[in-house]
Order: C-alpha cells, then structure tokens, then sequence
C-alpha cells in the first residue's frame, strides 16, 4: 500500500492496533486508544504512529477501516526517546516529581530526532489545508516541526498528562524548546484548566510573549491554550456492560471470592503514579486496626504490566509485591487472601465485569491527568449502586464531585474514607451514583473530540487586535 493520506490525520506515539498470538489485528489497551480510536473511525482518518519494537517492520495498512501509518524507530531511539526522555524525564517531571527525572542530553537528542521523523511523515500525509492533531508528552516538538513544514494545516495538540506549575518545568534543560514546539499548535489542549494557566504563564516568562486570557500571541499568529477534560465511549461501555455475558461473568467473580460484603477494585497500569501502595497499605490496616472483617471484604487489584524496561517501574513493581506479599502474609487465611493481585491485562469484557462486580473502586493516584478508570466504573454502574474513591489528584476529580474524594498521601484520610464508602446508604450511593453517570453521559469521548476539533477548526490564524491591545494593557500587571 502507498502512503495514505487525509485530510484528518493524528499523530501518536503508539499505533491503536497491536497484533496478538493468532497474527489478527486488534486494538490495543490504554487510555489515549481507548479515547481516540472511535473518533478517528468517523472522521476516515489516518493515524501516525509507533507499531512498538515487536512489529518493525510493517509498511502502511488498513485495519477495519483504520488507515495506519508506522514510523520506524531504531532500537537505541526507543531506549532513549521513549524509554529515556519521555518516560524517564518528561513523565516523572510532569507528575509532580512523583519519582525523581532524569536529564540526559543524548536522550534528548533522541527526542529531536524521533520527534521530526512524526513530523515529516505526517506532512507527507495531511491533504492541503487538512487538520493534524498531535497527542501527547513524546510528541511536543512536532507541532513547530509540522507548522515549518506545512503552513496551511490546522495545527493542535492535547497534552494527556498534567502540565507541571512553573517552578517544576523551570527543571528541564531544554524548557525554551519543548515551549517553543508547543507554540506550533493553533490550539494546545490541557486535560484540566490549571495546565493551560501554567503554560500561559511560562510562555510569558520565558519567551515574552503576550497573553490575554486563553490566548497567546506569537509574531503574526494566535494560539489558544485551553482545556479540554478528555472522556471515554459512554454508550459502548454501559451496553457492553449490560450484556449477559457481563453479568454472569461479574456474578462468577463474586463467588469466586467468596462472596463477601465489600469487594473493593483498583484498576492501573502499573505506574508510581497511580497510588497503588497507599490504598493496599490503608486497607491491610483497616483489617488490622479491627475496622473492617477480613471475612467481609475482598481487594482485587489489577496491575497492567506497563513500561518494565525503566528501572523506576521495575522498583514500583518490587515495592507493590512486597507489600501485596506482606498483607496477604500477615493477614490472610488459606483460600482467603485479603488482596487479590493480578499482575496482567485482560479483555474489555472481564474488565466491565470487574467494574460490574465491585462495590468500591479505589482510584488514588498522586497526579493524574485525568483516569478514565474513574469514568469507566461510574459508566458500569447503570443501576446507580457502587461507591467511587477518587483522589483530589486525579483530573477526573472536577468533574465527579460526588465522589468520595481523598488525599492518597493521607493514609488515615484514605482509611477513614474506605470505611465510610462501605458504611453508606444505598440510597446515599444511588444519589451519588446518578449524579457522576449524568456528568459522563453528557461529556463523553464524542463531545470531548467536537469540542477540541471545533475549535481548531474556527481557531483564528489572524491576530484579533483588540485582544492584543487588552494583552499589553495587562502586560505590566502578569507576575511571573
Ligand atoms: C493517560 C493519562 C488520562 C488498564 N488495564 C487494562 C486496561 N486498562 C485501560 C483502562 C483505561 C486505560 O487502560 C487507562 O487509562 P487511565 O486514564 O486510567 O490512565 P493512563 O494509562 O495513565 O492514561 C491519564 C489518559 O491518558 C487519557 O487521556 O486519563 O490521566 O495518564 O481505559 O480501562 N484495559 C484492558 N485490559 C487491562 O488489563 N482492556
């Protein structure tokens, strides 16, 4: 197949299909696929993206009606554009310095380079005056790549994870440019409002340039940095998850665990990010402080294996398994372990059906840009039961404010709220339930895309000058 080419075209760092043991074409898990690939399918577009090391090798293709384009990256880029810079510098120093960056100039380098290979093919394959959206933290130099090279494009960006307040990104020794490749887009997206306030901020301070509210004033062009909270596929969950199939399997779940009371479900890539050893660590005690019944409850944790060749993920694993091991070992009795842990990925049907059997979904992560794992839970429950822990970290926690929000670093806070979840109303639940399916009901993936690609597609190239006289006017008063 020759290139493809379109007039929409996304740029990612992974592709949206993997290839499993029988050789077919499926599409692969985590939260920017799962958020992504239903819009692309309606708008006919073609994604650009990274296959992953297993799969070099392959020219363009079409899988169900999905053009594909994969980029090629050499096993020493992957180490240090992927593993290196975006996952060993960017996705650390992002997260709230959660675990410590590093800086290391020949990833950088990497980052230059692989980051202009997204660059050129997508310039080779956006029609004249076509749209490319680019996602993500290992693709923020593309949008000045692809702007030098392809002026008539609409240019955007959305950002997936948070972006850091000022005194944090001020860390990074190439802030000028990562800044500077951002300025690209016509529009840069945020998952939460406080992303675009920091980045306004910064442009200001370091490249002063003028800003005016969501707007940014560069030379003869305007960007707009907004958010734009980032949401999942509402009706395919709720019908997936109100099939038969689903529900007899959620059932066989609960009597494998012995039917107790409150199963409680967490649900990660395996991440530091996450929180994963604070809810395990509240729980246990809760157990020990005689709070809680071991009898009358069940953990389950879901662990994705996620990005094992970085030294700090294998450390969280280590540190996740002793824990798991210390609690089970304390506290447990044969054929009743108070953690269930399952260090694998499973298919969409088994994760609705974990959703469908828990009671109380834990979500504690210490910075997150949004966690669709929140939003795919509250979809589940269409018979507004089930009680939702969210921690104030987590994006999603604008918009499901009824919630049982906590600090994940507060441990007797999160033991206090996990008690209080299992000590509830159903009626109090239900009131609570209804709420958060409404908010996700009405803001899903689809109103999510329109929005972003709404306002790519009005975002004025023009200076509006009445906006810039407003901007100098307000120059003097911005602090830094
Ligand atoms: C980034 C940001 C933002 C997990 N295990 C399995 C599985 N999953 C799916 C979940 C969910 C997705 O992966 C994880 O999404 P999250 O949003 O929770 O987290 P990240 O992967 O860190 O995603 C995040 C997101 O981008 C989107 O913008 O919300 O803040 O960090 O959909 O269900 N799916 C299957 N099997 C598994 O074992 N099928």
């Amino acid at each position: 197949m020759t290139s493809p080419t379109g007039s929409f075209v996304v740029v990612a760092n992974r592709l949206p299909v993997d290839r499993g043991d029988d050789n077919a074409w499926r599409t692969s898990p985590g939260g920017l696929v799962t958020a992504l690939e239903p819009v692309l399918r309606q708008h006919e577009g073609v994604w650009i993206g990274w296959p992953g090391g297993h799969l070099q090798g392959y020219g363009p293709f079409e899988v169900q009606g999905l053009s594909v384009l994969p980029i090629h990256i050499s096993d020493e880029e992957v180490a240090y554009y992927y593993d290196g810079m975006s996952n060993g510098t960017l996705w650390p120093l992002y997260h709230d310095l959660v675990a410590k960056p590093s800086f290391r100039r020949e990833w950088w380098d990497a980052y230059v380079r692989v980051n202009r290979k997204f660059a050129s093919a997508a310039a080779e394959s956006a029609e004249q005056n076509g749209v490319a959206w680019i996602q993500d933290y290992q693709l923020q130099l593309v949008p000045a790549m692809l702007r030098e090279l392809r002026p008539d494009l609409r240019i955007g960006f959305f950002l997936h994870i948070p972006f850091p307040p000022m005194e944090l990104f001020l860390q990074l020794p190439w802030r000028d440019e990562i800044l500077k490749g951002l300025l690209g887009a016509d529009i840069v997206g945020f998952q939460r409002p406080n992303g675009a306030s920091n980045f306004a901020r910064l442009v200001r301070h370091r490249l002063g340039h003028k800003t005016h509210r969501d707007r940014i004033f560069v030379g003869e062009r305007e960007v707009a940095a907004r958010s734009y909270p980032i949401s999942i596929d509402f009706k395919q969950l709720e019908t997936l998850a109100r099939s038969v199939e689903v529900q007899t399997r959620a059932k066989e779940i609960r009597a494998e665990l012995g039917n107790p009371r409150h199963v409680l479900l967490g649900v990660d890539r395996l991440d530091y990010t996450k929180g994963i050893r604070q809810r395990l660590r509240a729980f246990g005690e809760l157990i020990v402080d005689g709070r809680v019944d071991l009898e009358d409850v069940a953990f389950v944790q879901v662990a994705s294996p996620s990005r094992e060749r970085v030294g700090q993920y294998q450390e969280v694993r280590d540190d996740i398994e002793r824990w798991v091991g210390r609690i089970n070992g304390d506290l447990g009795r044969i054929g009743h372990p108070p953690i269930h842990y399952l260090h694998s990925s499973y298919p969409r049907e088994e994760m609705a059906a974990l959703y469908r059997a828990a009671d109380i979904m834990v979500v504690t992560p210490l910075a997150d840009g949004m966690n669709l794992v929140a939003k795919e839970f509250v979809t589940c429950r269409y018979d507004n039961t089930g009680a939702l822990l969210l921690s104030e970290f987590a994006g999603a926690a604008d918009e499901l404010k009824q919630a049982f929000l906590v600090n994940p670093h507060d441990i007797n806070g999160l033991k206090d709220s996990m008690w209080r979840s299992m000590q509830t109303s159903p009626r109090e639940l239900s009131r609570r339930m209804r709420g958060m399916r409404k908010q996700v009901r009405d803001h899903d993936i689809d109103a999510w895309a329109e929005a972003f690609l709404r306002d790519l597609a009005g975002a004025e190239l023009a200076v509006d000058t009445d906006a810039r006289a407003d901007a100098d006017a307000n120059a003097d008063a911005d602090e830094l």
